[in-house]
């Protein structure tokens, strides 16, 4: 194992929470109602992916052009952005700061695999961004979550084969995209949503380097 391939919303941070007052808010302008429930389609996918989510909710995904979905997914951005400008070490989730150490400290490369264009700012305000070798640029991609391109590119940043990544994700679509990029992939939560993992744990705080080692031996030995 060579690298770790980190998820963003839901590994090292939580900001689900800051998302769905951002759509919320949002959604109501436009008369359509979203709950907490509903926020579960949108983690992992991305910005325009959730706006499309939402409007067919609320049946009217036909009722605008692209450069008006382009205008209120930057307008929900920007509310975001306003809320998470207030992040910092604190918000980082249990454990992460230690296992991201304990791999730097073991020589193994990280890389951020996120679908949020904010990554690097939130990297920033947490004060991690020092401690990633390689941050994919989810911009670039032709095909978001759960198409393997995103954990793909993160390797290739790395110069890495994907046999050499363990992929670390919360979302049903993130652990597909893991698995289609054939690496080994590690989820945090539910079991009966991510069972589609190499390995469930249930909270971040569980994430070890050896338990990471440990799941990439074990599945490259029956591979
Ligand atoms: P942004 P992840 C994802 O991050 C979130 O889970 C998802 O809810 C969000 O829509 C997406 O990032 C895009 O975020 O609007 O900041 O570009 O889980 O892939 O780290
Ligand atoms: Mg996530």
């Amino acid at each position: 194992m060579k690298a770790v391939l980190f998820d963003l919303d839901g590994i090292i941070t939580d900001t689900a929470g800051y998302h769905f007052l951002a759509w919320k808010a949002m959604a109501k302008k436009l008369g359509i109602e979203i709950n907490n429930e509903f926020n579960e389609q949108l983690k992992g996918i991305s910005r325009i992916e959730s706006l499309e989510l939402i409007l067919k909710k609320g049946e009217l995904e036909n009722k605008f052009s692209m450069a008006e979905k382009e205008e209120l997914a930057t307008n929900k951005n920007e509310e975001y952005k306003k809320m998470i400008e207030q992040m910092s070490s604190v918000d980082i989730l249990p454990g992460i700061e230690l296992v991201l150490n304990e791999l730097k400290s073991k020589n193994i490369l990280l890389g951020l695999a996120s679908a949020s264009q904010n990554g690097p700012f939130i990297l920033k305000k947490l004060g991690l961004i020092d401690l990633f070798d390689t941050i994919v640029n989810p911009a670039e991609l032709s095909a978001g979550k759960p198409a393997p391109e995103i954990f793909q590119k993160a390797a290739e940043q790395l110069d890495l084969p994907v046999k050499e990544c363990v992929g670390i994700e919360d979302a049903a679509a993130g652990v597909e995209s893991i698995n289609n990029a054939s690496m080994v992939s590690i989820a945090v939560g539910d079991r009966a949503v991510l069972s589609a993992a190499d390995k469930v744990v249930a909270s971040t705080n569980q994430l070890t380097a050896d338990l990471i080692k440990k799941v990439w031996i074990d599945c490259s030995e029956t591979n």
